[in-house]
């Protein structure tokens, strides 16, 4: 443990001597939850000078685990609740890592009759927001201590420094600040992991976080179909593009494995392994969620979107392989029509590199809102580089983002700022062409697609919703108003008003108005 660590701990155990003179009190940190995620945090924790008290539903994996990975290190066990709760020093700091949803609560509630006003639980697990707010407000009649933690790396982070993302009871971070931020992967000498906000404000930046990880998935994704299907590129072609995007304005842990995945063959017969997976994607909700709350919310997070229905899309295969013998369109028989490929390349990364702007500018819109109706206070540029770090969606990009914010917290809208305005501009030509082959060949690219078609609605002074409005009125009078300017001053002004489309003919005057 370095120094300031123990001096840290030291704070932290002075603060919290109490009632703490058993010797069997002795864990920093009790964790619940013995799978991945869990036992490699726990090693990460033991890595880092802390006694970590660990237990499991089913014990025997308490006891395999202490045998085996945990084996020298500190870290003790526990089989029952009790025995883990009498293990720890007060306040008590329980984390849980076990599957969301009914087992949060179940194990909320074993602990409950073994904790002190002040002991704090944090769940680290992939809980959705209204779940955490609910459990906050419950535990504060309590007394109890409640932090909801997104926690993201997979298994690798866990074990090295995850990007972690706790929010709740503020009166719990000056206890666990310390283990946290020790544990979490550092970006340029700076922890991945801050304090977010109230309440399920930690799971509501870690469902955004997965949102954003479908978004930065799907773009890959039509980016390698491109490639594939226009440019007819082999697999270690596609390999070599994603190695050199990944030095630079791409380079982001996602590009990388993906390289890695190009290049990766079969042992059995030497062909690319990823031209043999079934193609039907996946998912836990986490994207889902996201978009349900940008409909709740009224934010166009279009990119999530279309990324959440391209997956719902790809596991309909069935009807998929019936509709590829029925439905026409263009196809591409023989060589490929590119003829210039690396001016092909330059502008599909340009493509994926101003999509992947506009996911990020939808996702803080998505975040800015939801900070102004929960009436949290969500600090931009400290979520951003909690994501630089750590987490699936790492990348030097986040890097640009964080000094953004940092720039100018208030920063209305992520475009408005010079680096990326100019990046949008440079980019757009390449985004532009890219798109217009996928067309004309048929390649379906729904997130690069809604990138474009949201930046255009975005920059457009007036949208056909006039049009719109007027439909609505004619059928269900759900009345409209009137654009100012002067050419229009005969017509009622701040007023939602209403007008009878079928019965005056071509009067059209303020007269004809319902007010
Ligand atoms: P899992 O999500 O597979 O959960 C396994 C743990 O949950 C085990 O301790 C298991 O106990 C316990 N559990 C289950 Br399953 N059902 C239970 C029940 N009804 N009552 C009590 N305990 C129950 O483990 P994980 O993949 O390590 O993930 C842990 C959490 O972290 C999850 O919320 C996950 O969404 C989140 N997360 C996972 C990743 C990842 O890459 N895996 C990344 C980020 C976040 P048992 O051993 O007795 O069955």
């Amino acid at each position: 443990m370095t120094s300031s660590a123990v001096s840290r701990l030291s704070v932290i155990s002075n603060h919290i001597t109490g009632n703490n003179t058993n010797n069997e009190s002795r864990g920093d940190i009790g964790l619940i939850g013995l799978a991945v995620m869990g036992q490699n945090l726990i090693l990460n924790m033991a890595d880092h000078g802390y006694t970590v008290v660990a237990y499991n539903r089913t014990t025997s994996k308490v006891d395999h685990f202490l045998e085996n990975e945990a084996k020298g290190k500190s870290i003790l066990g526990a089989h029952s609740i009790k025995e883990l709760c009498e293990k720890l020093k007060r306040p008590r700091r329980i984390m849980l890592l076990v599957k969301a949803g009914a087992p949060v609560d179940s194990f909320i509630d074993q602990l409950l009759p073994y904790l002190e006003k002040g002991d704090i639980i944090i769940d680290g697990g992939n809980s959705h927001f209204p779940d955490t707010n609910r459990r906050y407000d419950e535990l504060q009649t309590k007394g109890i201590e409640f932090v909801g933690s997104g926690v993201s790396g997979g298994e690798e982070g866990a074990r090295t420094g995850p990007s972690l993302m706790p929010g709740g009871s503020q009166a719990a971070w000056p206890h666990i600040k310390s283990i946290f931020q020790d544990i979490a992967a550092k970006t340029d000498g700076e922890p991945c992991c801050d304090w977010v906000g109230p309440a399920g404000a930690g799971h509501y930046v870690k469902m955004v976080h997965n949102g954003i990880e479908y978004g930065d998935m799907q773009l890959i994704c039509e980016a390698y179909d491109i490639m594939k299907r226009i440019g007819k590129f082999s697999n270690k072609e596609m390999g070599d593009v994603f190695a050199k995007w990944n030095k630079g304005v791409l380079d982001s842990f996602l590009v990388e494995i993906t390289r890695d995945i190009m290049y990766f063959n079969d042992p059995n017969d030497n062909t690319p392994l990823v031209e043999k997976i079934l193609d039907t994607a996946g998912q836990k909700g986490t994207g889902k969620w996201t978009a349900v709350n940008a409909l709740d919310l009224g934010i166009p997070v279009t990119l999530i979107g279309e990324a959440v229905f391209a997956r719902c899309l790809s596991a309909m295969k069935h009807e998929r392989v019936e509709a590829s013998k029925k439905l026409q369109g263009p196809e591409i028989t023989g060589e490929s029509p590119i003829k210039d490929k690396e001016a092909f390349v330059d502008d599909l990364e340009q493509a994926l590199y101003a999509s992947k702007i506009i996911s990020y500018t939808q996702g803080f819109m998505l975040m800015n809102q939801a900070a102004k109706d929960y009436k949290w206070k969500l600090n931009n540029a400290g979520i951003a580089l909690m994501w630089r770090g750590g987490c699936i969606i790492r990348s030097v990009f986040l890097g640009e983002i964080t000094a953004a914010y940092k720039e100018n917290p208030l920063l209305e809208n992520l475009l408005f700022h010079p680096f990326f305005d100019k990046a949008i501009i440079k980019a757009q030509k390449g985004w532009r062409s890219t798109l217009g082959k996928a067309i004309e060949y048929g390649i379906p690219t729904p997130a690069f697609s809604t990138a474009l078609a949201f930046y255009d609605g975005l920059r457009s002074e007036r949208l056909p919703a006039n049009l719109l409005q007027a439909q609505r009125d004619y059928f269900g009078a759900h009345t409209f108003q009137v654009l100012p300017g002067k050419e229009n001053e005969l017509l009622p002004k701040d007023k939602w008003v209403h007008i009878n489309w079928t019965g005056r003919g071509g009067d059209v005057s303020a007269s004809s108005y319902d007010a």
